[in-house]
């Protein structure tokens, strides 16, 4: 619902900020966020809408920062692709594809340090395996035994490219083989799916096993960047579209919980409700918002030495 009134208040050309929405992929921070604690930490790339708000991210904060306004969780100078909500353990989304995979290794081997008790989740797609940065990122995480659960969302495209030209014809969990991490793979549009191999990941993270790689199918029903449909670039088939559409996560589990007799129609529609008015205090509070000041430009670019 979210990303629903992003898309059609993009259109207004208000939120400036190239945005990746994830409708389609929602099964996965949800299934996987059902695990963690407010302690346990989450770090993200450029599609991170989903994995913020999974973890209790700040909505009005989120849309603040989508304006560029000063009160966004980035101060409005990041936009979508730079979340961040410290308070409840989301440490940061960054686009630069597998970079925040290495941070999030070394904020478990930071924990493991301190002594601290935290699973580290890390999401990214399935181009993001293509970098070097998330190899070593592997290989360093295995090595050291570190809670952290690697997740990659396997949309089947890296922007209009398709994954069978990019890859060989091997999953993509089989590279958690190769560097000596435990991984399987599921249906990411199946939410207790999903539930359910987190499930296994994080315990094990938990209890010092080491980490893990799993690897979820799913698919984005919106273009790459925006909202727009992408039909007339003709890089996925109405068809395509079309059966991924049917296996929508939302839709899916709502019709398993409707066939188990378990659907609370009243109880859902008082939840979309008040969903419904929360985004929209969000969007109020995020255009009431000035932006931030010109003197703010170079504030927190770098670290603040006093120079
Ligand atoms: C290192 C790097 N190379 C290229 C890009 C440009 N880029 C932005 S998103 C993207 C595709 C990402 O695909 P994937 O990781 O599968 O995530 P998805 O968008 O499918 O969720 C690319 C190539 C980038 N951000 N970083
Ligand atoms: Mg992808």
């Amino acid at each position: 619902m979210v990303e629903e009134t992003i898309a059609r208040l993009y259109a207004e050309q208000e939120m400036r900020c190239p945005t990746h929405l994830c409708i389609g992929q929602e099964a996965i921070p949800v299934g996987v966020s059902a695990h963690l604690t407010a302690t346990d930490l989450v770090f993200s790339g450029h599609r991170s809408h989903g994995h913020y708000l999974a973890k209790g991210g700040d909505l009005r904060a989120m849309v603040a920062e989508l304006y560029g306004r000063e009160t966004g969780c980035a101060r409005g100078k990041g936009g979508s692709q730079h979340l961040v909500d410290l308070a409840c353990g989301f440490m940061g989304s960054a686009p630069i594809l597998a970079s925040t995979v290495s941070v999030g290794v070394g904020a478990a081997w930071g924990a493991r340090m301190a002594g601290e008790d935290r699973v580290v989740v890390v999401y990214f797609g399935d181009a993001a395996t293509e970098e070097g940065a998330f190899h070593e990122a592997m290989n360093f995480a295995a090595v050291r035994r570190l809670p952290v659960v690697f997740v990659c969302e396997n949309n089947l495209y890296s922007v209009h490219s398709p994954l069978a030209i990019r890859q060989p014809p091997r999953p993509i969990s089989a590279l958690g083989g190769a560097h000596g991490v435990a991984a399987a793979c599921g249906d990411g549009n199946d939410v207790e799916a999903v539930h359910a191999l987190a499930s296994g990941a994080v315990a094990r993270a938990r209890r010092g096993d080491g980490p893990t790689l799993l690897e979820f199918a799913t698919y984005r029903l919106m273009e790459h960047c925006g909202p727009n449909g992408d039909l007339e670039l003709g890089y996925r088939s109405a068809e395509e579209i079309a059966a991924w559409q049917a296996r929508d996560p939302v839709a899916v589990y709502r019709n398993r919980l409707a066939a188990d007799g378990a659907l609370d129609a009243a109880a859902q529609e008082r939840a979309a409700a008040e969903t419904a008015r929360e985004i929209d205090d969000a969007v109020a509070f995020a255009k009431a918002s000035p932006f931030p000041a010109p003197d703010q430009l170079a504030r927190f670019v770098y670290p603040e030495t006093g120079r």
